[in-house]
């Protein structure tokens, strides 16, 4: 096999499966805004057919998918930088994933934490689409040889998964189509919390809509839901270390620390000893300063959805001329007559 370069490129995406939490504007979104600033090729995705691995309304996911959109150019996706499209419009997404069902093995996908965590104790009755959710999204990257894929702590296992099967591929072929992607997993909000319980994610389908802030908050409900995070009675430690046993403090650091893109170090030495009484209104402001903007933003965007729709099409073309010739080779590769 010869070794082949891979242009660096950016993939990534997010399901519109209800409204965006912060959890996801830390975790990915702030994080897309910054790769496509560095003038690296990014394409960014709102994975529809992912949503639809669990009971979807049909009314509730266009309203999302569109909400999503403008959550993207809301906290500074440009449609002109970036390449903004709803995964559904181009074809090519589902077609590879056909062809990574028959590489990944039954074993592999059993090993998956998050079909484990998403289907529970009721596994049998879940979706066959929600346990070959990781062969979707490895098409879903390595549809467009995207090299690095800026995701949050909870994608890592999916990312290696990806890996596998690129290499699984390229082993099975004699190639060297695929490239194996880099997770891109940095900066001190990989994983935020659940603020009603520091050993659960921040998600947006938890029942409890006080656990998460949502993109779509007004100021005072962002305060309120700081202001009445669980945390427990003592001071903040002095030090990052003092953090370890402290799930709440940590999360609620953590959160202050990417908002303000500082380091954890940083903002211990800044707010270490103080009072939660103090600290939580330092952070609702900070909170509220940067997320009440790309609300307000939000909601404008909102109000023209046929531009959103437009914005959307129009990636979906520029999407879809990257994944159609890499397709096309990969039907090639495994003998489909006609390619
Ligand atoms: N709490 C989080 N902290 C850091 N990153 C997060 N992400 C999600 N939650 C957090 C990152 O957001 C991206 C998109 O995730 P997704 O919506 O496609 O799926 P998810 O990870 O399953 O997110 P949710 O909110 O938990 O959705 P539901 O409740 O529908 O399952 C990913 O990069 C993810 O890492």
């Amino acid at each position: 096999m010869t070794e082949v370069a891979f242009t660096p490129r950016v993939f990534s995406g997010i399901q519109p499966s209800g409204g965006l939490t912060l959890g996801n504007y830390l975790g990915a979104l702030k994080r897309f805004a910054k790769a496509q600033d560095q003038g690296i090729e990014t394409i960014y995705c709102m994975v529809d057919l992912h949503a639809i691995t669990v009971w979807q309304d049909p009314e509730k996911l266009r309203h999302a998918t569109r909400e999503l959109c403008a959550g993207f150019i809301a906290s500074g996706l440009d449609p002109e930088k970036s390449i903004l499209f709803n995964q559904s419009q181009v074809a090519e997404h589902a077609q590879l994933a056909w062809i990574f069902n028959c590489v990944a093995r039954m074993g592999w996908m059993k090993r998956m934490t998050q079909f484990k965590d998403k289907a529970g104790k009721n596994a049998e009755n879940a979706s066959l689409g929600l346990f070959g959710y990781p062969a979707l999204m490895a098409a879903d990257i390595l549809v467009y040889h995207a090299t690095h894929v800026p995701v949050g702590e909870d994608q890592k296992q999916h990312l290696e998964l990806t890996r596998d099967i690129a290499t699984k591929f390229n082993h099975d072929y004699g190639v060297d189509f695929f490239p194996i992607t880099e997770p891109v997993i940095e900066g001190a909000a990989t994983r935020v919390m659940s603020l009603r319980d520091g050993s659960k994610k921040m998600s947006k389908s938890d029942p409890s809509d006080m656990s998460r802030i949502n993109l779509t908050d007004d100021a005072d409900t962002i305060a309120k839901k700081i202001r009445k995070a669980k945390t427990d009675p003592e001071p903040l430690p002095s030090d990052a270390d003092g953090l370890a046993d402290r799930p709440e403090a940590r999360n609620l650091i953590n959160i202050y620390a990417a908002l303000s893109d500082q380091s954890v170090d940083q903002v211990m030495a800044e707010l270490g000893g103080k009072a939660f009484s103090e600290f939580k209104p330092v952070l609702a402001d900070l909170a509220v300063a940067q997320m009440a903007p790309i609300s307000a933003e939000m909601s404008r965007l909102m109000q023209d959805p046929s531009e959103i729709d437009r914005i959307l099409a129009n990636g979906a073309d520029r999407a879809r001329a990257i994944a159609a010739p890499i397709l096309k080779k990969t039907y090639e590769i495994i003998g489909m007559v006609g390619a």
